[in-house]
């Protein structure tokens, strides 16, 4: 039977590179994220492939992420794969000057947003006894760096919870593992800046940033190994990126 995935934050970047690459191996997806015609978009693209159905909602609001997932059609009920990716940085500066609005956006997005989710998705894998679960975590979850603050701390409760969910699922034959990018060239800077092309852009200057696309293909490899395998947590990064603050750059 074809397995079915359920993908936050499929309309960009690492979410939908992941659609693409999962669509090419006959995974039936579940493509979420908020903005309803990059849904459609992508859903008339892979519906060539494979099964698809779109979910458009606000990881925040908690009412929404459980009504729109108890709406599934029952062809699309059984969730095997959650691949917990929707979440951004919003600002980056020092926590003094911090703005509150950034702050309360990536706690509510990038930690409350996955844990509604997941307890929306949860209680199936649970009673099925199967399920495969991928936190997109960061780099910025293993380690802070200046300026990072509240960003670093929510990908650091991913860590935490990718942990705790592996330990408390265990019993079910439920896996669970985390994906750590490094620097990934998406729209993710040009969230974090508010749009301002030339920050977002010298995030990436002189150095060759990874691809959505090879996010994609390792959470490809993680959710095609034998089910005995539990690739439980991964880091990637560009071969210029040694560390959050260690970058090799051409100038
Ligand atoms: P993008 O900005 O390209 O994509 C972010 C995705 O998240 C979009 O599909 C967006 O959809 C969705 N999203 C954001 N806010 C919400 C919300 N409130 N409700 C529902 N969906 C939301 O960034 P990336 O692809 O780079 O980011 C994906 C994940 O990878 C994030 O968790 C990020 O922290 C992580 N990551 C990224 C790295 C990078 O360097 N790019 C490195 C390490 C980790 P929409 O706006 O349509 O709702
Ligand atoms: C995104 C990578 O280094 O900008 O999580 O925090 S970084």
């Amino acid at each position: 039977m074809l397995k079915t995935a359920l993908i936050t934050g499929a309309t960009s970047g690492i979410g939908r590179a992941t659609a693409r690459a999962l669509a090419q191996k006959q995974f039936k997806l579940i493509l979420c994220g908020r903005r309803e015609d990059r849904l459609a978009e992508l859903q008339n693209e892979l519906s060539q492939q494979t099964q698809v159905h779109t979910l458009a909602f606000d990881v925040r609001d908690k009412a929404a992420v459980f009504a729109t997932i108890e709406s599934l059609p029952q062809n699309f009920k059984d969730i095997d794969i959650l691949v917990n990716n929707a979440g951004n940085a919003h600002g980056l500066g020092p926590i003094q000057s911090g703005d509150v609005d950034d702050w309360e956006a990536m706690i509510d997005i990038n930690l409350k947003g996955l844990l509604y989710v997941s307890k929306a998705v949860i209680p199936g894998m649970v009673e099925r006894k199967s399920g495969h679960i991928i936190n997109i975590g960061s780099i910025a979850g293993k380690e802070v760096y200046p300026n990072g603050n509240v960003y670093c701390a929510s990908k650091f409760a991913v860590d935490a919870l990718n942990q705790s969910m592996r330990m408390d699922l265990n019993p079910f034959g439920i896996r669970v593992g985390a994906i750590n990018p490094g620097m990934v060239e998406t729209e993710f800077s040009q969230v974090r800046f508010k749009g301002d092309t030339e920050r977002a852009a010298n995030v990436y200057k002189g150095l060759e940033p990874l691809k959505p696309e090879d996010i994609a293909d390792v959470i490809v490899f993680v959710v095609t190994r034998p089910y005995h395998v539990n690739i439980a947590d991964l880091m990637i990064l560009p071969t210029a990126q040694a560390s959050a603050t260690i970058v090799k750059r051409e100038v």
